[in-house]
């Protein structure tokens, strides 16, 4: 009897060896010490056994018992931790590689450079005022002063929306809404998106643009000249060269364009400035009494300068692009240098 058990458990020893997964060790501690295993079997039928060796052969069954379930609990463990082992070799990761970048975003040109005409404008006291895109007739050009058989009324020139309301093809509209609201001294400042059906090389349906307005008592072309100079040589330096020529605009008289000295060749003349020496930055003049009339000002006791000008125009030349194209494509090689 004795040696039988020695034998059970030199096979149980030599099968549980050979267990290489843990499915074939559950199975295996099923066989033998389940319900229906074999020591189980065996320690329940002690009574087969002789008497005087009973003692003798329960002890020897609960060792190999013991012995047996303490050698599956290490099998498991050890397959456990292999397992764990395995999957870290896996994940291991190399601290020493270097990080990946972070992609910094960063402002559009024509948003720094409206940033910076506005930041100059607010120095001089003017306030920034904004209004609708989808604008009446009446605003864009009827108040005005551009009446209907003028050519900036073409269809060609301007987006209609309906009869009567149009894609505002300048932001003096903003200009005339807050005249209405508001009694002299005005000074303000609009920037906003226009739109004007034209795209070339120098023209894109939408671009954006700069109107400035003061109006107060006894304002006069000489404050004009002083407001736009500070403002330009603060923008393109203290030593910019300007230059006012006779323009006409039909809701400003007189009427001024003006230019700067050429930032790139410095009045040599280059392929920028057409050989000129000179570049067109703005257009300005004195608001025409016909305006004031129209929004309820009394142009014997007021009077008030306008500018306007084209932030593209103004970025292209600060940031050398040639193309006005490039700031509404949003590809990032472009974005990315400014
Ligand atoms: C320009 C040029 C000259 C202008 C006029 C007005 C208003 F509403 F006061 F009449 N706003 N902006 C103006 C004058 C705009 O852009 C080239």
């Amino acid at each position: 009897m004795t040696e039988d058990l020695e034998r059970l458990q030199k096979e149980a020893e030599a099968e549980l060896s050979a267990s290489k997964t843990e499915e074939e060790l559950f199975a295996f501690r099923t066989r033998y010490l389940g319900r229906k295993g074999i020591l189980t079997g065996l320690l329940r039928n002690v009574a087969n056994v002789a008497p005087e060796e009973r003692p003798r052969f329960g002890k020897r069954c609960n060792e190999i018992k013991a012995a047996l379930t303490g050698k599956i609990e290490k099998a498991l463990l050890e397959m456990a931790f292999r397992k764990k082992d395995g999957e870290l070799l896996k994940e291991k990761i190399d601290v020493t590689l270097p990080g990946r970048r972070v992609r910094h975003g960063r402002l559009h040109p024509i948003t720094m450079v409206r940033e910076e005409i506005c930041r100059i404008f607010a120095g001089l006291g003017f306030a920034i005022v904004e209004g609708p895109e989808v604008e009446k007739d009446y605003y864009n050009f009827e108040a005005l002063n551009i009446p209907k058989d003028h050519p900036a009324r073409d269809m060609q020139d301007t987006f209609y929306v309906e009869d009567d309301i149009v894609l505002r093809t300048h932001t003096s509209p903003v200009q005339v809404r807050t005249m209405e609201k508001q009694r002299p001294p005005v000074r303000i400042l609009s920037p906003g998106r226009v739109y004007r059906p034209d795209s070339d090389i120098s023209h894109t349906p939408m671009f954006h643009q700069i109107e400035g307005l003061l109006v107060d008592r006894g304002i006069t072309f000489g404050n004009l000249k002083g407001v736009l100079t500070s403002f330009l040589q603060q923008m393109f330096g203290e030593e910019t060269a300007l230059r006012f020529r006779p323009s006409f605009f039909p809701f400003t008289e007189p009427s001024a364009e003006v230019d700067i000295r050429c930032v790139m060749c410095n009045g040599a003349g280059c392929q920028v400035c057409g050989q000129s020496g000179w570049l067109e930055i703005l257009g300005a003049g004195m608001v025409d009494p016909a305006v004031f009339e129209n929004v309820g000002y009394d142009s014997e006791e007021v009077s008030g300068f306008a500018f306007g000008l084209g932030l593209e125009r103004i970025a292209m030349l600060k940031y050398g692009i040639s193309d006005i194209r490039l700031f509404f494509e949003n590809d990032r090689r472009f974005l990315e240098q400014f």
